[in-house]
């Protein structure tokens, strides 16, 4: 075991002990939540999980599985998933009927193997860290993206789906990164003739050729451009049902271990590029294992929340898990493309630094958790606006910026300061890092 598990282990061990009070809140208030009479175990949604030295886990995020905001009538991530469905079902139909077959229910426990093996990450790959994903345990975690399910719904005879849930995954924390969001996967297989149409009896899908940054070795030139034509307009085509055509846009080539060749696509929100989309053409290993046909396919994943916060003109994404009536009532329109999210909150933000030095093994990520543990929706932003190595001992300081700010009310700078101790002193003791200056 390394030392940054034995950190993580008795990081959590900790966050579970010193939370207990919090746990039973939680478990009280959300009845999918226990510790089954057993504090050493976690159980998510009926299902009993043993900890072990993976476990990232934290009860503020258990408590979030199950709520399942895209399911909840006139919440503003219902409505983008329905606008978005209605695209494909509109776009897409055989026979008369929706071609796409739509999944809003599975569960967010997956296995490891599901979220990784399956499309294809290599085991060493970086999207593997601890440090950046929430698992339950060395076998079992939240899913890090819906891209887990691609392989199993090939499987089971389906060649055109969307999938929407919750993703899970330990990031940074600002306006536009939460570490509960939510993705629409989507998967479009296609033969030969479903490509090509009557041109088919003279093009084909596959070829034993070279792998290049265009194509991968197994598809055609004609094959690949055609999908990746296919692919970019469909997407374009649903950003410009969503959002009219006054929209700056851009593709840019991206990498996943899952997709050949693959792009992001960036918005222009609030004067700034925001990445709302990732996709490519699918790695043909993910297909061929999964059905016997001659079929080649492509693949995306939207976050849903940055597409309802361009939409709908919503400032910060925290706003999503409000309960606010303020904020949930301004989603009732019938015309769901008039609606702009009118700001109720003026309230100024409160700007409070935290100067640390970092113990051997620092993982940016726990402190993420540990002052989301501590501040829930209150802290707005954490920044890192210094870092440097000191000459002579080479322990590394660094230096955060918490924005603290409430939607509903007043946030006092007593109540922050409070907060911001509570946080200083739970990185002290959990995260062994030596306070400098709060
Ligand atoms: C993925 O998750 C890929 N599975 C997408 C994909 C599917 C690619 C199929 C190819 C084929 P990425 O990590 O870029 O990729 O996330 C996809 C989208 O989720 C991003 O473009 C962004 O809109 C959203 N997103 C990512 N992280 C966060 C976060 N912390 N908070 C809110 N939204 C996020
Ligand atoms: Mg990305």
């Amino acid at each position: 075991m390394t030392s940054t598990c034995l950190m993580n282990c008795h990081f959590i061990g900790s966050i579970y002990k010193a939370s207990k009070t919090y746990l039973t809140t939680c478990i009280r208030r959300c009845s999918r939540l226990s510790t089954n009479g057993n504090p050493s175990m976690i159980t998510i949604q009926g299902q009993t999980f043993q900890p072990d030295e993976m476990t990232t886990l934290t009860p503020n995020i258990i408590e979030k599985v199950g709520c399942n905001l895209h399911n909840q009538q006139n919440h503003p991530l219902c409505l983008i998933k329905q606008c978005i469905t209605n695209f494909f079902y509109k776009q897409f139909t055989r026979l008369g009927n929706p071609l796409f077959s739509v999944y809003d229910n599975i569960s967010p426990i997956v296995t490891v193997s599901a979220n990784f093996d399956s499309v294809l990450t290599p085991p060493d790959h970086v999207s593997r860290r601890k440090g950046d994903n929430f698992y339950i345990n060395k076998d079992y975690m939240l899913r890090a993206h819906t891209s887990a399910h691609q392989s199993e719904l090939i499987k089971s005879g389906l060649d055109a789906f969307l999938v929407i849930g919750d993703v899970y995954r330990r990031d940074h924390i600002d306006a536009s990164h939460y570490p509960v969001f939510h993705q629409m996967e989507g998967v479009q297989l296609y033969s030969n003739f479903q490509l090509f149409g009557e041109k088919s009896n003279k093009t084909s899908l596959f070829e034993d050729g070279e792998r290049t940054v265009e194509k991968q070795q197994f598809h055609t030139m004609i094959a690949a451009k055609s999908l990746e034509h296919q692919l970019k307009t469909t997407l374009e085509g649903c950003i410009q049902e969503l959002f009219g055509s006054g929209l700056e846009i851009k593709w840019v080539d991206a990498e996943f271990p899952f997709t050949h060749p693959s792009w992001e696509l960036e918005i222009k929100f609030q004067g700034e590029w925001l990445e709302v989309l990732g996709c490519g053409i699918m790695e043909q290993e993910i297909i061929s294992s999964a059905i016997n046909g001659q079929k080649i396919g492509y693949a995306f994943g939207l976050g849903l929340e940055r597409l309802a916060m361009i939409l709908f003109d919503i400032p910060h994404i925290k706003l999503f898990w409000t309960e606010d009536e303020r904020f949930l009532n301004q989603f009732k329109a019938k015309d769901i493309c008039s609606i702009k999210f009118q700001p109720y909150s003026k309230y100024p933000p409160l700007l409070m630094d935290i100067s640390y030095w970092c113990p051997p093994n620092y993982e940016a990520n726990d402190f993420h958790d540990l002052v989301r543990n501590i501040g829930g929706d209150l802290v707005e932003a954490v920044e890192l606006i210094d870092e440097f190595v000191h000459p002579k001992t080479n322990v590394i300081s660094r230096c955060n910026r918490i924005t603290y700010r409430s939607m509903d009310r007043t946030l006092t700078k007593e109540e922050a300061s409070q907060i911001h101790w509570k946080i200083a002193a739970a990185a002290e003791h959990l995260l062994k890092v030596d306070i400098r200056k709060k």
